[in-house]
């Protein structure tokens, strides 16, 4: 039985449920610091970053924690363990939210300042399962091998410098970067990759600390030389997306879309019309299924919430509340999330506020699919101008551009002839082999709402630019043509748009088998491929697809 409970520092503007069930799934209670006092007397804190740096010292100092933090900190003798933000705030300032003598002050702990990633070299946020090049034999790390992948999701990194040499734990590099990616001295540990979402490694990590600050060696970290030419390098994620409906029966069950349609047809045995919802299991079971399996990251897309708020839709907050408990890699949820106004009460919910409650439900990332293109046209109509008040925007400064993700439901418009097309539109040439049903030999991509039942005017690389403009961080680039098909994916689509962004794109929609996956990272810059029905309908085993990607030289994790 531990002899401590463990001090967790939530001030409130992250998801700090998954940090809470991963040290409870390590056997310790949590006591949370709501007051200034409990800091001093705490036996070990763990402080969760997420959101920005901006708001999290800004809410440290509010609450009064600044100080006695400092103090707590000042004599290395006291565990605490950072994470993510929590490592970046150790750190004299940040450039997010302010440079050079803009720069938000932080605890000033460590020498050195946080910047950004440059995203004219690299995708940003750099988001994924990265390795750790050892700079101490500590007990932190005792159950992990060093070539365990880590998960990742930043845009800021703190520099190695000479004056914070010694206090590198591990270092990572991403892109030809190098930045520090974990710090210990004496019982001071932080990482900027997040051990919750880390699966068993970061379970691992976690289990180091918590034993050491039980058998008081957590200051026993001793320093290693380090090969100055050794890098690690990001891998290539599988996603797992459970597109989540409830049954004519009223149970939520994970469905497939054929093209977007998920009920039975004469395919499946229905004789004539049209016939139940195709029922492919329980989603939290069917998610714990694919993280033990070897997902890299699971998306729950709720896709007919757009006909009633999800404010009332209980059922998916619960699966993920189920699901945080027992999956430790990153969780998206998506589906109705903008906002709202109850039709009896006239109550108004704010996309923010809705997204608050998947967040406090254990989401690690939110998913915003027909409210993104609402707000992608209200930025092309604004001449560009950013109003601050989308789901976008005030999502992202609330948690972090990181925190979310753009999903993109276009269809292809074929033309014989690329002057046809109105050229506010990107409209691509087509390979022979890809061409159109009638030869068309250029098509656009034109985004959908609801779930593919409404077009838009406006095309899938429009759509991604503006939402990069107004704060996304990543794209689940989804194929209406392709969707259930089992053909590939739309690599076309999937250059056209990474091809125009320098946030990560998820490819989406089409995979049937694991050459499909070594086909899309070999074929476009992509950081990750999602795929639903193959999975779910087991043709294919994920270690399977990540083993033909190894052969063919693109990284997965293990
Ligand atoms: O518009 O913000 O309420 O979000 C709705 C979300 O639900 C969007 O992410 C949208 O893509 C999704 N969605 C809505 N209707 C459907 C449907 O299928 N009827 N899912 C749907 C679309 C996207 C993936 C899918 C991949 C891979 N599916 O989840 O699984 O395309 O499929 P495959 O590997 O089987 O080919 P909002």
């Amino acid at each position: 039985m531990p002899s401590f409970k463990v001090s967790l520092l939530d001030y409130g503007a992250g998801n700090v449920r998954s940090v809470r069930n991963a040290i409870i799934a390590c056997g310790y209670e949590i006591e949370d610091i709501t007051e200034p006092s409990q800091i001093p007397l705490a036996k070990a804190i763990v402080f969760p970053g997420v959101g920005s740096y901006g708001s999290a010292m800004k809410v440290l100092k509010e609450k009064g924690f600044d100080a006695p933090l400092r103090e707590y900190l000042s004599g290395r003798d006291k565990p605490f363990l950072g994470i993510c933000l929590g490592m970046q705030t150790l750190f004299e300032s940040s450039d997010e939210h302010g440079e050079g003598v803009d720069a938000i002050p932080g605890l000033g702990v460590i020498p050195g300042r946080v910047i950004k990633f440059d995203e004219s070299k690299m995708a940003v946020p750099h988001i994924g399962w990265n390795g750790r090049i050892l700079h101490q034999d500590s007990p932190v790390l005792k159950y992990v091998s060093a070539d365990d992948d880590v998960y990742f999701v930043h845009s800021y990194f703190a520099p190695i410098t000479d004056e914070n040499k010694e206090w590198i734990l591990t270092s990572t590099t991403y892109s030809g970067q190098s930045f520090i990616s974990g710090v210990q001295r004496g019982c001071i540990v932080a990482t900027q990759f997040h051990p919750e979402k880390s699966g068993q490694t970061g379970l691992q990590v976690l289990k180091g600390f918590l034993e050491g600050v039980e058998n008081g060696t957590l200051d026993s970290a001793k320093q290693l030389d380090v090969d100055p030419n050794i890098g690690t390098e990001l891998v290539k994620r599988i996603v797992v997306a459970l597109d989540v409906r409830t049954n004519d029966h009223g149970d939520l069950v994970v469905t497939k879309g054929d093209q977007y349609d998920v009920r039975e047809n004469h395919r499946e045995g229905v004789s004539e019309g049209r016939g139940g919802v195709r029922n492919l299991g329980k989603p939290v079971a069917l998610a714990a299924r694919y993280y033990m399996e070897g997902a890299d990251e699971i998306a729950f897309l709720n896709i007919t919430s757009f006909r009633q708020g999800v404010v009332e839709d209980m059922p998916m907050l619960q699966v993920l509340e189920e699901a945080s408990k027992s999956i430790f890699v990153p969780l998206t949820v998506g589906g109705g999330i903008r906002s709202y106004t109850d039709p009896v009460s006239g109550q108004t919910w704010s996309a923010l506020e809705v997204a608050n409650r998947y967040f406090r439900a254990g989401a690690d990332k939110i998913s915003l699919g027909s409210d993104a293109v609402s707000a992608a046209e209200e930025l092309i109509a604004n001449g560009g101008e950013k109003s601050g008040g989308t789901s976008i925007e005030t999502i992202s400064h609330a948690y972090g551009a990181q925190a979310v993700v753009i999903s993109i439901d276009p269809k292809r418009v074929y033309v014989a002839d690329k002057a046809s097309v109105d050229s506010k539109h990107y409209v691509v040439e087509l390979d022979e082999n890809d061409a159109g049903p009638n030869g068309e030999r250029f098509c656009w991509w034109q985004c959908t709402v609801k779930g593919g039942r409404e077009e838009r005017d406006i095309c899938a690389v429009t759509v991604a630019k503006a939402c990069q403009k107004l704060g996304a961080g990543e794209i689940m680039l989804n194929c209406i043509d392709m969707d259930g098909q089992g053909k590939g994916y739309d690599l076309a689509l999937m250059n056209a748009v990474s091809g125009a962004v320098s946030i990560p794109v998820i490819a989406s929609s089409g995979a049937g088998n694991e050459s499909h996956f070594v086909q899309v990272f070999e074929k476009t810059s992509v950081q990750a491929a999602l795929a639903a029905g193959m999975f779910h309908r087991k043709e294919v085993e994920i270690e399977s697809c990540k083993s033909a990607m190894r052969d063919a030289g693109i990284p997965a994790r293990k």
